[in-house]
C-alpha cells in the first residue's frame, strides 16, 4: 500500500492562513507549491531537517518560513545567495538553501547569485522561473519571453527596447566553482520526477560539502500569464522549454582544484577574540548613564568611518552594547559620509541613528544636514578648523573646537576624527579616554600611526579640560 504524506519538513499547519490550516498561500497551480514539496521531501529522505537553513526570497514565496520546519531567514530583495553566505560561513554544518523567484535573482539580485557563485559557496540554490514577477502582479521579469504580454510589456516584450531574455543556467556554466547546475520543469509529472532527482541531488552535494549547486525550476504562474492551471502547463512546455532547454549543464563529482576547503570561524576562537579584549583590563561601564545614539559626520577621506568603528569598539571592550552604521555619499573621497553608533547597556533593536544625541560635525556640509536632526538637550561638536559658522540652534549644547589643527600639532591631520572621539568620550564618560588609548593599537593596521593618534588623544583631551568643560 501506499502511505502519501506531508513531508516532515513541513510544518503539519500553516499558519499564515490561520490555525488548523494545511493549504499554502499560492495560487491554484502554482508551481511554487511543487517546488516547494519537492525540497521537503528531499529535506526529510535526506534527515537534514535539524540543520538545514532555508532563505526564502522576496516575491510569492517571502512566507516560505511558514512552510518549511526548518532554520528559517527571510532576505531583502535578491540578496537570499549573500546571507547564505554568511550562515553557510558561520556554520560548518548548516544544509542552505537560497530559493529565489526570476525577479528576485535574475534581476534585483543578479550580483548577488553571480558572486555567490563564483566563490562556490556551500549552498543548493533553488531558482523558480517563471518569466514573470508573480506577487507584484505580472511585471516583465528578466527571463520574460520576447513577445509575451506581462503589466510592463503589454504589446509584448521586444529585444530591441528591453532586451532578450536571460538563460542562467547558460551563464553560470561560465564560471569556474559551481559543482552542479541543471534546469528542469515543472510541466508535467514525468518532468515533475526529473525534478525532484536534480533537487535531491542539490541537497546531496550540500551534505557532501561539495559547494554551489543550482537548479533553474521552469513552473507555471497560471494567475499572471491569464491562463487556466493546465493550459499554463502546456505553455510551459510550449514556450519556456525550447528558450530555456531542459538538461543537465554541470554535474562534477568535485569541487574544481583550485577551490579550496573555507573553515568557518569556530566558536572557540570567536571565544579567544573576546578573551584578548578582556586581557586589556578595561573598567566595565555596564553602569553607562543613558544609551548613547552618535552620529559623526564630514567628507570621505576624513576617518570619520574608522571613529565610528573605534568607538564602537571601545563601548564593546567595556562591555556594553554597540552598532555602527557606516553611510557614504557616491565619491570615494571628497563626498560626504557619516557613521551612526549607539551604545548601550541593553540590545539594540535597530543600528539607525535618525536623531542623535551628539553629533560631530567634522565639515559645514555636515552641520548643514545634520544640525536640525539633533534632539533637543543633545550636543553639538563643531569643528572649527573647516566650519565657519555658529550651530543656529539654541537648545541644544554646543562646542567648538579646531580639532584638525589639533590633529596636525599631533602629526597627523587625518586624527582629527580621534581628536574628536577624545572631546566625545571627555564629554559624555560614556567610554573612558584610558580605553580609546589601549583600543587604538588593536584598531590601526599601520603601527607607525599609533603613537600620533595616541598623541592626537592627549592633545585634544587637554584641549577639552582647559577650553571646553563648564562650556555651555
Ligand atoms: C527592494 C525591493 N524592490 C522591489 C520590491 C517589489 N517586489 C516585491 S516581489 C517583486 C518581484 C518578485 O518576482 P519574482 O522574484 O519573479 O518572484 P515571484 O513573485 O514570481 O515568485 C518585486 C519587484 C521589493 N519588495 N523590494
Ligand atoms: S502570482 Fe504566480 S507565482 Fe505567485 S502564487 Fe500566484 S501563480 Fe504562483
Amino acid at each position: 500500500m501506499v502511505k502519501h504524506a506531508k513531508p516532515r519538513a513541513f510544518y503539519d499547519e500553516f499558519f499564515r492562513r490561520g490555525p488548523g490550516e494545511k493549504n499554502t498561500t499560492y495560487c491554484p497551480g502554482c508551481g511554487h507549491g511543487n517546488a516547494h514539496k519537492l525540497i521537503a521531501e528531499a529535506i526529510t529522505e535526506l534527515g537534514i531537517q535539524d540543520r538545514t537553513v532555508f532563505i526564502s526570497p522576496v516575491g510569492c514565496s517571502v512566507f516560505a518560513y511558514y512552510y518549511f520546519d526548518t532554520g528559517n531567514v527571510q532576505a531583502a530583495h535578491g540578496r537570499a545567495p549573500a546571507v547564505a553566505t554568511g550562515v553557510a560561513r558561520a556554520r560548518e554544518d548548516a544544509i542552505l538553501i537560497s530559493y529565489q523567484g526570476d525577479g528576485d535573482l535574475a534581476g534585483i539580485g543578479m550580483g548577488a547569485i553571480m558572486h555567490a557563485a563564483n566563490r562556490g559557496e556551500h549552498m543548493a540554490v533553488f531558482f523558480i522561473n517563471n518569466a514573470i514577477y508573480g506577487m507584484t502582479g505580472g511585471q516583465m521579469a528578466p527571463t520574460t519571453l520576447v513577445g509575451q504580454r506581462t503589466l510592463t510589456t503589454p504589446d509584448g516584450r521586444t529585444a530591441g527596447r528591453e532586451g532578450f531574455p536571460i538563460g542562467m543556467c547558460e551563464i553560470l556554466d561560465k564560471l569556474t566553482a559551481p559543482v552542479f547546475i541543471e534546469r528542469v520543469s515543472l510541466g508535467d509529472p514525468g518532468r515533475i520526477i526529473r525534478a525532484r532527482r536534480a533537487v535531491k541531488k542539490a541537497l546531496t552535494n550540500q551534505v557532501d560539502r561539495k559547494g554551489f549547486s543550482f537548479v533553474e525550476i521552469l513552473s507555471p504562474c497560471p494567475i499572471n500569464w491569464k491562463m487556466t492551471p493546465v493550459e499554463a502547463r502546456k505553455w510551459l512546455i510550449a514556450n519556456l522549454e525550447p528558450l530555456f532547454p531542459l538538461g543537465s549543464f554541470r554535474n562534477l563529482e568535485e569541487p574544481p582544484a583550485a577551490y579550496g576547503y573555507r573553515k568557518p570561524v569556530s566558536d572557540q576562537e570567536l571565544l579567544e577574540i573576546f578573551a584578548a579584549e578582556k586581557s586589556l583590563n578595561l573598567e566595565s561601564r555596564r553602569g553607562l548613564v543613558e544609551d548613547q545614539y552618535v552620529k559623526i559626520a564630514g567628507f570621505g577621506g576624513q576617518g570619520v568611518m574608522s571613529a565610528g568603528v573605534l568607538l564602537a569598539n571601545c563601548a564593546i571592550a567595556e562591555e556594553n552594547n554597540a552598532t555602527w552604521l557606516p553611510s557614504y555619499g557616491p565619491e570615494m573621497r571628497g563626498g560626504t559620509a557619516n557613521a551612526g553608533v549607539i551604545v548601550s547597556r541593553d540590545q539594540i533593536g535597530s543600528p539607525v541613528v535618525d536623531h542623535a544625541n551628539f553629533l560631530i560635525a567634522m565639515n559645514g556640509p555636515s552641520l548643514d544636514s545634520f544640525e536640525d536632526s539633533v534632539v533637543p538637550g543633545g550636543t553639538i561638536l563643531v569643528n572649527t578648523s573647516l566650519i565657519d559658522r555658529k550651530v543656529r540652534r539654541s537648545d541644544v549644547k554646543v562646542l567648538y573646537a579646531p580639532l584638525t589643527e589639533i590633529a596636525a600639532q599631533a602629526g597627523l591631520t587625518a586624527a582629527a576624527t580621534v581628536a574628536a572621539l577624545t572631546m566625545y568620550a571627555a564629554e559624555t564618560g560614556a567610554v573612558s579616554l584610558d580605553t580609546i588609548k589601549k583600543v587604538i593599537p588593536l584598531s590601526i593596521k599601520k603601527k607607525s600611526l599609533i603613537d600620533v593618534n595616541i598623541k592626537a588623544v592627549d592633545l585634544a583631551a587637554e584641549y577639552h579640560a582647559n577650553n571646553l568643560r563648564g562650556q555651555i
